[in-house]
């Protein structure tokens, strides 16, 4: 008889308040104990040079689900959450997407039927709301909070998924009333249309001129526009996705004075600009960046890491929203090489956020390691409903840890990539620091680059209020 299944030996451990030494003891798929030496397992993992984190938990992806307003999606749970391993996530929290017309409880119900058996992570479902009618609001969000789908995500853009301003307060009153939190994708509808047909009618129709459909300003009015109204119905928003400076200011200011207004940002807007997306025509490869909001400039990353390290966020998600790049569902597909308009939005990202955190914020001593702890796992737990189960590295908490290499060198590329996209948008990109082993309730689902888990590993997470929606 043996104390632990697991024992992680000789590794630093690290939270998002300590870094220490230790031993971390496993039992049944939980952390029993962590201890200066510990003895006793069925199976020993040597840590020896390696930082053990709790495994990341990304809060904001999106899989099997139709594009806004186009082809596939190039993951499903299979594909999208091996990749997740393979990168050091253990949880994602993916969209079950009501389309306007139809229950959120058959929508909810379609997405398990796509994850259930399929994933190799856990996983929770967030609710979009496309169609707010006051059975939606009065009976379904209220039982489908209770059930623990505690989130709800709401769009100021997209012409199936857009909610006016009633809507949208209607909305944040629903959640006021539920407890639960509006995560808002700030961009404004109109001022988008008008400007695609601004550009339309000139030509410009290439991929670059799809960040000059949604510039920054946009983005800020949005941005203060759901704040205003989150006021207004006295409720704490998530705005995701955070771009630059200007809507960043704008939550930034609403913190200031008091309101509950959080905020995530992701790796597209401090690693990508809008000068990926040039190139005289579709075969170019500025498609692959198209994404919404999409990436700024330099300067913006300057801005967005100011966010970061002042508190402004507290979540970097990855978005990650993949489509493939070549072939007939691809952000290529003959009617997308007419105009930006029609190129899916979203790139991968799911198995590259660690990294490229790590590397930007961490080791070019932006952030401390235990912030990078927080950022990408712990105030994502906290967040959404999931700690004390998840999030950490202590005695009751699931034993889905990273063991992480933080000197190794890699180049990020494809050829390296679990997903099912054909591409990575962050193709070249050097960073140091990589997930060498990925435990999920304390089995061993991913060892460099090989996944040692299965399809049905991940289970479902019935999420609790969020404290922060209170
Ligand atoms: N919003 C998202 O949250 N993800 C991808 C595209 C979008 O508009
Ligand atoms: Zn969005
Ligand atoms: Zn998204």
């Amino acid at each position: 008889m043996t104390d632990f299944d697991v024992i992680i030996r000789g590794g630093t451990v690290v939270t998002a308040t300590d870094t220490m030494r230790a031993d971390v003891g496993i039992r049944a798929g939980k952390i029993v104990s962590l201890s200066d030496k510990l003895t006793g397992a069925a199976k020993t993992i040597d840590a020896s040079g390696l930082l053990v984190m709790p495994g990341g938990i990304d809060s904001h992806v999106h899989l099997a689900q139709p594009a806004f307003g186009g082809p596939a999606m190039a993951d499903g749970f299979e594909t999208g959450t091996r990749s997740a391993i393979a990168g050091g996530t253990t949880t994602v929290i993916p969209f079950a997407l009501q389309p306007r017309g139809t229950s959120l409880r058959h929508a909810v119900t379609d997405y398990h039927r796509e994850a259930d058996g399929q994933s190799f992570c856990d996983y929770g479902f967030h609710l979009i709301i496309s169609d707010p009618t006051a059975s939606v609001l009065s009976q379904e969000l209220p039982a489908l909070v209770d059930d623990g789908y505690t989130s709800f995500k709401v769009f100021m853009t997209y012409d199936d998924l857009v909610l006016n301003d009633r809507q949208l307060l209607d909305v944040f009153s629903c959640a006021r009333d539920c407890k639960a939190l509006v995560m808002v994708h700030c961009e404004g509808y109109d001022a988008i249309k008008f400007m695609t047909e601004r550009l339309e009618s000139a030509g410009k129709t290439a991929p670059y001129y799809h960040a000059l459909s949604r510039p920054e300003s946009v983005e800020r009015e949005a941005t203060h526009r759901a704040i205003s109204h989150a006021e207004l119905t006295d409720v704490p928003i998530m705005v995701v996705h955070v771009s630059g400076r200007e809507p960043m200011e704008q939550i930034r200011w609403a913190q200031n004075k008091g309101l509950k207004i959080y905020a995530e940002t992701c790796p597209q807007y401090v690693a990508l600009t809008a000068d990926d997306l040039k190139g005289l025509n579709m075969d170019e490869s500025g498609g692959k960046y198209i994404c919404s909001p999409p990436p700024r400039d330099e300067q913006s990353w300057d801005a967005i890491w100011s966010g970061i390290q002042t508190g402004v966020f507290q979540t970097f998600s990855s978005d990650h929203c993949p489509f493939y790049y070549e072939g007939s569902e691809g952000k290529l597909n003959p009617k997308a090489r007419t105009s930006f308009r029609w190129v899916p939005n979203g790139i991968p990202g799911v198995e590259t956020r660690l990294q490229i955190l790590y590397s930007k914020g961490v080791v070019e001593g932006r952030i401390s390691v235990n912030e990078f702890v927080a950022l990408t796992s712990t105030n994502h737990a906290k967040m959404y409903g999931l700690y004390p189960q998840k999030g950490s590295i202590g005695p009751g908490f699931d034993a889905d840890i990273v063991l992480w290499d933080p000197s190794r060198r890699e180049v990020i590329s494809q050829s390296l990539m679990h997903h099912g996209a054909d591409y990575t948008p962050y193709e070249g990109m050097a960073v140091v620091g990589w997930p060498v082993m990925t435990l999920l309730r304390g089995k061993v689902v991913a060892e460099d680059g090989r996944i040692t888990g299965e399809k049905g590993d991940g289970q479902f997470l019935k999420r609790s209020l969020s404290p922060f929606a209170a």
